[in-house]
């Protein structure tokens, strides 16, 4: 609590961002139990660039120590284009938005931490009651980054519609997120195991804008750099992106936007090779009933795929999180520039 108060103090740099230091101050003004680190907070009140990281990826999207390893170099990756990351995930039932080295690796080392749960916007409420520790999905990252005033979050891919969702009805609850958190949301699409029609039209009715970011305007599918499907709008730097950003802030609008950054060419090929192990991983799911488990679905497709792919799509999965964290950061950056 004393370190967040310093936020309230009026000082010029916190009178910049009133706003959002106020939906801070009031969680904390209600004692909810969050920590800003530091650093974070420095920055924040700074009107320095911050990049928001997610933890679901760490605790139930990859294998130790890789997802450990994977986290560590995202947050360098975002410090080497010049922004400040913030990795959030829950430590005994408080919110940390920055978390330390060693929060981080009680987090990744899921052999002695088997309890960690994975925590969409229905989780946080009985996750903090009930004193967990947690991995943050995309919705709850955007939610903890919409209230510390962070702009700009880096993650591997979006959840979405998932495939016979019209029976399943599972709808990731990140979709409805990004209408109500002004954050620019940067990914290597939606993850390959979803409906990506189905997804782009559901953000499409929602309001969110989709925004491929580089030389097409193909949307990428994870693994690959194209699904097959385009995004209704393409840009191809860091000041575009944080344009859009910016408008949306200036008219008041509560939606964030996705922007969409395909894998390295690199590994185009083998995307290829993995996207036949997705569809494999996906049949399955259907047959032998996982794919209606809720949130099991997902962390149990990607393991899957991983065990079918002998760990190759484990090396795409970093390399794309890593890519998209330089994009992030770079976009972060960009969109301090234009608020100051
Ligand atoms: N994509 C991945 N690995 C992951 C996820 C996405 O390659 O671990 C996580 C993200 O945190 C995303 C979540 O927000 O899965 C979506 O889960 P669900 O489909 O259950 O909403
Ligand atoms: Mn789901």
């Amino acid at each position: 609590r004393r370190r967040a108060a310093l936020l309230l103090r009026p000082s010029t740099a916190s009178l910049r961002c009133t706003r959002q230091a106020s939906s801070l101050a009031a969680a904390l003004k209600e004692h909810a139990p969050i920590d800003v680190h530091p650093e974070v907070q420095e920055a924040l009140a700074h009107g320095q660039p911050v990049v928001a990281l997610e933890t679901t990826i760490i605790t139930h999207g990859m294998p130790y120590p890789a997802n450990l390893e994977t986290a560590r170099s995202v947050e360098s990756n975002v410090r080497k284009v010049g922004a400040i990351p913030a990795t959030i995930g829950l430590i005994e039932g408080r919110v940390k938005i920055g978390l330390e080295p060693h929060e981080l690796e009680r987090l990744a080392d899921v052999r002695k931490n088997t309890s960690v749960v994975k925590l969409s916007r229905r989780d946080i409420g009985p996750a903090i009651a009930l004193k967990r520790d947690g991995g943050t999905t995309c919705s709850a990252t955007l939610i903890f980054s919409a209230l510390a005033g962070i702009k700009v979050f880096s993650t591997g891919g979006l959840g979405g519609v998932h495939r016979g969702a019209e029976t399943t009805m599972d709808i990731s609850a990140d979709l409805h997120e990004l209408t109500r958190c002004p954050v620019g949301l940067v990914s290597a699409g939606v993850k390959s195991i979803l409906d990506i029609g189905r997804t782009l039209e559901y953000l499409e009715t929602l309001g969110v804008p989709v925004v491929s970011y580089g030389p097409t305007d193909d949307f990428p599918a994870f693994y690959s750099r194209h699904s097959g499907f385009k995004s209704p709008w393409r840009i191809e730097d860091p000041v575009s992106a944080a344009r859009i950003l910016h408008a949306q802030k200036q008219f008041g609008l509560s939606n964030g936007a996705l922007f969409a950054v395909p894998i390295p060419e690199a590994y185009e090929a083998v995307g290829q090779e993995l996207q036949r192990a997705v569809e494999q991983a996906v049949l399955e799911s259907e047959a032998n009933g996982m794919s209606r488990r809720g949130k099991e679905a997902t962390p149990w497709l990607l393991r899957r795929v991983g065990e079918l792919t002998a760990g190759k799509s484990l090396a795409s999965n970093i390399a794309l999180i890593e890519n998209t964290a330089l994009v992030g950061g770079q976009i972060a950056v960009a969109y301090s520039q234009l608020a100051k």
